[in-house]
């Protein structure tokens, strides 16, 4: 089954975003099978964010993301990666549409929320970063026939 990595970022936090944000995905219908919150190291940090490592803003990326408590998160579903996706919003808040997470609560791309994977190996890796196999709940909504034809 399909799984992605969410996390709501310290500014989501600091908002007290954290119910309407897990909200919105439970009421869509994916399953949350991975939920912790934690205040991420440096070199967790450094590497979740690899592949910007030569970007500018790179440092002050790891230096947000490491200031205070996230809610790291696996969900599960049928597509629920490319999904997800959509349902944050693009990168930039200003130009994310509204009704996505970014498009309805940011307006700086410093400050945009949460983080969702881009792609299915993508997810894997970071689901493997983040969380122990053993951190992860392998169940089944009982609601499921009502959700999946
Ligand atoms: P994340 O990875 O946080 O879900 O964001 P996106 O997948 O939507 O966007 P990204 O990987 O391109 O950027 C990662 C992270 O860096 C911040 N950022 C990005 C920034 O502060 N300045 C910038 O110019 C860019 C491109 C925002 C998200």
């Amino acid at each position: 089954m399909e799984r992605t990595f969410l996390a709501i970022k310290p500014d989501g936090v600091q908002r007290g975003l954290v119910g309407e944000i897990i909200g919105r995905f439970e009421a869509k219908g994916f399953t949350l099978v991975g939920l912790k919150l934690i205040i991420a190291n440096q070199e967790l940090a450094e590497k979740h964010y690899d592949i910007h490592k030569e970007r500018p803003f790179f440092k002050d990326l790891v230096s947000f993301i490491t200031s205070g408590p996230l809610v790291a998160m696996v969900w599960e579903g049928d597509g629920v990666v490319a999904s997800a996706r959509r349902i944050i919003g693009a990168t930039n808040p200003l130009t994310a549409e509204p009704g996505t997470i970014r498009g309805d609560f940011a307006v700086s791309i410093g400050r945009n929320i949460i983080h969702g994977s881009d792609a299915i190996e993508t997810a894997q890796r970071e689901i493997s970063l983040w969380f122990p196999e053993t951190e992860l709940a392998n169940w089944e909504l009982t609601i499921k026939p009502w959700l999946v034809e």
